[in-house]
């Protein structure tokens, strides 16, 4: 279940060709999830105004929700799976504030890697794209397992 050391290594060196430009992947990560999975979208207070393309890209804070979602998800990674620290709280937000079912952060995993795929295809070959999907679903299934602890179903 888990990642060997060469798959965390393929998954850290993509994120690190990823890094430099995480504000403009962060935000069309959630462009992307918001407009594949509209249902995602109903659970943002603060985004659910937002009914185009055009007015998703100009949102200075849907691009800042963007850097705090994938700055975070960088913390988790370079952790390669001792990441009980930073997924605890994280879980319990999305479990007990927010109610993000599993489901949402398969269609955003899927979304982070169709973004990688498109902007680093030189670097994300498959078998980094392996890695970096099972990582994404080591963080998935270490959060079902703690919203269980805190009595979401997800
Ligand atoms: C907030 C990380 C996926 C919905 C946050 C915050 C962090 C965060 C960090 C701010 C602190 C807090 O509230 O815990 C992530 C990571 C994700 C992820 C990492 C997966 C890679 C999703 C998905 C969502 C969703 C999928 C819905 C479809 C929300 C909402 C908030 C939030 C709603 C609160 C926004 C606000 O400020 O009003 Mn999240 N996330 N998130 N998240 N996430």
């Amino acid at each position: 279940m888990g990642l060997s050391d060469q798959e965390w290594q393929r998954v850290l060196e993509i994120w690190g060709k990823v890094e430099p430009d995480l504000p403009v992947h962060a935000q069309e990560v959630i462009i992307r999830m918001f407009q594949r999975h509209p249902e995602t979208l109903e659970h943002f207070d603060k985004f659910k105004h937002l009914k185009t393309l055009d007015e998703m890209k100009s949102s200075e804070e849907l691009k800042k929700h963007g850097m705090t979602v994938l700055n975070a998800l960088g913390r988790i990674l370079k952790r390669k799976g001792q990441h009980e620290a930073e997924l605890r709280p994280l879980a319990q937000t999305h479990a007990t504030k927010h109610k993000i079912p599993i489901r949402y952060l398969e269609f955003i995993s899927e979304v982070i890697v169709g973004v990688i795929a498109d902007q680093y295809s030189a670097d994300f070959g498959a078998d980094s794209q392996a890695a970096m999907r099972k990582a994404l679903e080591v963080f998935r299934n270490d959060m079902a397992s703690k919203y269980k602890e805190f009595g979401f179903q997800g």
